[in-house]
């Protein structure tokens, strides 16, 4: 593996004017054939030679404008191609050999369960031809597949079909062109034997476009979700972005061996069948959800990512962390906003902070990488997409849709730059660009998480709030010395009975023009400076009251809060605060106090179950505020009630303290827990007792929220009365109207090991063995219960006749459930956990480096760790990268280990 640097871009030498491939799919192996036309690009060096990547090839021909090369005409040199005879233009025609049917890696043309299918980006396509595998070389593809009849009846690739026939042998063939030009990351090929749910699209202008989902024959019942939520994404995005669809046919193929959730390849995305299917049979809500926003996600693709797409892979961030932007921008307009915003925010928090927080840490837009692979990171994905919510907070909703109308127009067919992007936001806005965009680049280039620092001054007699913030960055080696970044503030005051009006000058000193939007009850402050002041003036609040301040309303900011606001002011805000978010944020605030003040306690004691493990160390402020509020809330707003009962995550909870114990932090939240619950146990029970659990299924918000809310109170009572739990529990299982009811009353029984668990395993195994993802959640389940002998339960489950390692969501099933979901049992004292994740680590390399590469993500934590796991997790990383690896997962060992 060789490193490569953003600073070393340099444009393509040849580019390509047409692409023309024919794949034969053989018995035991695929020929490609390639036609490629190539023209000097104008600004590469008049004697810069043509250079191609390849990778497992085998060359069986070559030749140059009809010509064949001689050996010694062109070298290798580390996976490239080099032929320095081609002037300034020609036609390169070459055949090749490939195995899909040993390509276990799943990058590149594989067959898995005899279907045949494509996964290019980021650099996979050097695996099916010689190519200038590269983003930023488009070009429009005529592809000819050819097949045998009977085996795979669908023949597939991007565009549209515009020839297709028999041939000799039992075999035929199927042309398709895509006009518009692309790069090779978003060729798509797939053959088989498929169904094929189809459905018409009528475009705001009028075109009609064919979409059709493929999948398992056994599958085609669930597909109506996916299909539902396609179209409501198209008709999204013209709405909100004015992006229209630009082919005559969308198609999306399920398969079920995949390295990630799905892909966008221009008109053909291929998607993990656990991001398309849906039945309620067999999917919960949460599976439901998925499906809606990861189809809306690579649709959205279509113009943010393949319209537009990206010059170099430093830029991923470009296409990644707009598209999520937008994806949750879409899934908010579908349920509901508050809790959609609350969720992204927890996911970030958890698991983005951390990353930010631990080894591999990285800008938004990294300066250099060995394995792109790596890179597709929490950070590009879900940091990048906080910045283009923070420029959206920023310009406003009209300001940000004239800068991404600017984006589309100045940039349709090219692969752009996060310069461009926000030169395009700046200029649409009349900003001054050399203030504006390396004012923000600074969000691009700086990892770690930012920590804004709040203080306030009332002043009771003139009614008048004083708010200083000040922000820091935690300056990291190799990285450029910090700089002030521009952070969006959203606030709001809040008085004994509500929100409360005030007065904000409009300008003032140090805040620049333009930014401070004064509706009475909600400002926005752009904090641009290291420090700043704002007075807020005519606060309208009672005699004798204070005013707590709401801060960073919607989390404006992905930032690292420091306030020291006191226990009474967030029960305040739990109570009353008028952003549906912050409520809930000050719930967390809360609960994180009093379970770090638990976890304090357990360790001044003997420990778990020691004399200092009774000791309620906290008044339980948060018990008592939601006591007043949540059965109300309850009827009122069931999804947010929901949410205030989930305590924030461990991993959230991990990067609170300067060494993490794990079951003593387990531990601590469920003493925590159980004390915000026994309150609320009559009002559980109420919510059990209307039944909503057993309903018929309908996807919809409010029936969404009901279920949530009946197995929120199930799980309540799992903690205070465990027996009547299970017979709920019991029942929704024997009645089980759908899966969410089923998966819910399984893991509770499972999870709280519960009486009848062992049986319910058996039977809901029993039912669904031929279900893949249904198998799937039996297996998580299982990995993922919170108590150290589910690393016994793991291994045990790596052994079952149905594990299959070459099925990534069957891995990730246990082993991502272990590792990722499961601190209590992966941290074992013991290093069992350890040392099962590395032994596997090291066996699934040598087939799939990709998935073996996310996996050792599972060790990132082990500085927070104390001194005897840290010992226990550095044995294991010196000797994986003693050993054999593939540069993907060495690359992330290395920068774990530090
Ligand atoms: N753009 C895609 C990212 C991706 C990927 C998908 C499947 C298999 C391997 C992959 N490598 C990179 C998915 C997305 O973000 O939409
Ligand atoms: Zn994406």
């Amino acid at each position: 593996g060789r490193k490569v640097y953003l600073k070393d871009y340099t444009v393509p030498n040849f580019r390509v004017l047409a692409t023309e491939l024919t794949v034969e799919l053989l018995a035991d192996c695929a020929e490609v054939g390639a036609r490629l036309t190539f023209s000097r690009h104008p600004e590469a060096p008049a004697d810069a030679p043509l250079v191609l990547s390849g990778a497992g090839l085998e060359l069986l021909s070559l030749a140059w404008n009809g010509r064949a090369l001689a050996d010694g005409e062109w070298h290798w040199a580390d996976e490239q191609w080099v032929f320095p005879g081609a002037g300034d233009e020609g036609v390169l025609e070459t055949r090749v050999r490939i195995r899909p049917d040993a390509n276990l890696a799943l990058e590149g043309l594989y067959r898995s369960h005899g279907l045949y299918c494509t996964q290019c980006e980021a650099e996979g396509f050097r695996k099916i031809t010689l190519y200038p595998d590269r983003p930023d070389v488009l070009a429009p593809f005529r592809v000819t597949v050819i097949g045998d009849k009977a085996s795979c009846p669908v023949l597939l690739a991007n565009g549209n079909c515009v020839a297709r026939g028999d041939l000799e042998g039992g075999r035929h063939f199927a042309t398709w062109e895509d006009p518009h030009p692309k790069p090779s990351y978003l060729f798509a090929l797939v053959a088989g034997d498929l169904a094929c749910l189809e459905d018409r699209f009528v475009t705001a202008s009028g075109r009609e476009v064919v979409l059709q989902i493929f999948t398992a024959p056994e599958d085609q019942d669930k597909c109506r979700h996916a299909m539902d939520s396609l179209k409501a994404s198209m008709r999204w995005d013209e709405e909100k972005y004015g992006c229209e669809y630009d082919l005559d046919i969308y198609m999306i193929v399920a398969v079920s061996h995949f390295n990630m959730g799905a892909m966008e390849n221009k008109g053909l995305n291929v998607f993990n069948t656990s991001c398309v299917l849906a039945h309620p049979a067999t999917t919960t809500d949460a599976g439901f959800q998925r499906v809606e926003s990861v189809v809306a996600h690579e649709y959205f693709h279509n113009w943010s990512g393949n319209r537009v797409t990206c010059r170099d892979w430093f830029q991923l961030c470009l296409k990644e962390g707009f598209t999520v932007f937008r994806d949750q921008q879409f899934s908010a307009d579908q349920l509901s906003a508050a809790v959609q915003r609350l969720e992204d925010v927890a996911f970030l928090r958890t698991h983005q902070f951390a990353e930010d927080a631990g080894p591999l840490a990285h800008p938004v837009r990294p300066e250099s990488f060995v394995e792109i692979n790596n890179f597709y990171t929490l950070t590009v994905y879900e940091k990048g997409a906080e910045i283009a919510r923070m420029l959206h907070t920023v310009l406003g909703a009209e300001g940000f849709r004239r800068g991404t109308d600017r984006y589309f127009a100045d940039n349709d067919g090219r692969a752009a730059t996060v310069e461009d992007f926000l030169d395009a936001l700046g200029a649409a806005n009349d900003r001054d660009l050399v203030d504006w965009t390396p004012r923000w680049l600074r969000w691009y280039r700086q990892p770690g998480t930012p920590t804004v620092r709040a203080q306030v001054d009332w002043r009771a007699d003139r009614r008048e709030l004083v708010l200083t913030l000040s922000q820091s960055q935690p300056a990291l080696a190799g990285h450029p010395q910090p700089e002030p970044l521009p952070v969006p503030v959203r606030v709001g005051l809040v008085g004994a009975e509500g929100e409360l009006t005030a007065r904000l000058a409009a300008r003032q000193e140090g805040t620049p023009d333009g930014t401070n939007e004064a509706t009475g009850r909600d400002f926005l402050l752009l904090l641009s400076e290291r420090e700043q002041q704002w007075t807020f003036s005519e606060v309208a609040v009672a005699a004798g009251d204070v005013p707590v301040l709401s801060l960073f309303r919607d989390f404006s900011a992905p930032v690292n809060i420091d306030y020291a606001c006191d226990d009474a002011d967030l029960a305040r805000l739990v109570r009353h605060d008028g952003n549906g978010f912050n409520r809930w944020a000050a719930a967390q605030t809360l609960a994180t106090r009093e379970i770090l003040a638990r976890y304090a306690a357990l360790a001044a004691g003997a420990g778990e179950g020691g004399p200092a493990a009774d000791a309620d160390p906290a008044p339980g402020v948060l018990a008592d505020a939601l006591a007043g509020i949540w059965p109300a809330l309850a009827d009122s707003d069931p999804a947010l009630a929901v949410k205030l009962l989930e305590l924030p995550s461990l991993g959230y909870l991990a990067e609170q303290v300067d060494v993490y114990d794990p079951p003593r932090l387990h531990a601590a939240r469920e003493a925590v827990l159980a004390a915000v619950l026994q309150p609320l146990l009559a009002t559980l029970r109420d919510i059990l007792a209307r039944g909503d659990m057993l309903r018929p299924y309908h996807y919809a918000a409010d029936d969404i929220a009901a279920r949530a809310l009946a197995r929120t109170a199930l799980d309540g009572l799992a903690l205070l009365a465990p027996d009547e739990a299970a017979g709920i529990a019991a029942e929704w299982l024997a009645t089980s109207p759908h899966m969410t009811a089923e998966q819910s009353a399984l893991t509770l029984l499972v999870h709280h090991r519960l009486a009848g668990a062992d049986a319910a395993l058996q039977r809901f195994h029993q039912r669904w063995r031929h279900e893949a993802l249904v198998l799937d959640q039996w297996f998580a389940t299982q990995a993922s219960r919170p108590a150290a002998d589910a690393v016994e339960a793991a291994q045990a489950l790596l052994a079952h006749p149905d594990f299959d390692a070459t099925v990534p969501n069957r891995v990730r099933a246990v082993l991502t459930q272990l590792g990722m979901n499961n601190p209590v049992a992966f941290h074992r004292a013991d290093g069992s956990g350890y040392a099962l994740l590395a032994a596997q680590i090291r066996e699934i390399d040598a087939r799939n480096p990709q998935l073996a590469s996310r996996l050792s993500g599972v060790f990132g934590i082990w500085r927070k760790l104390d001194a005897a796991r840290q010992t226990l997790v550095r044995g294991h990383l010196d000797a994986l990268l003693a050993g054999t690896l593939s540069p993907d997962v060495r690359e992330t060992l290395s920068r774990i280990r530090g």
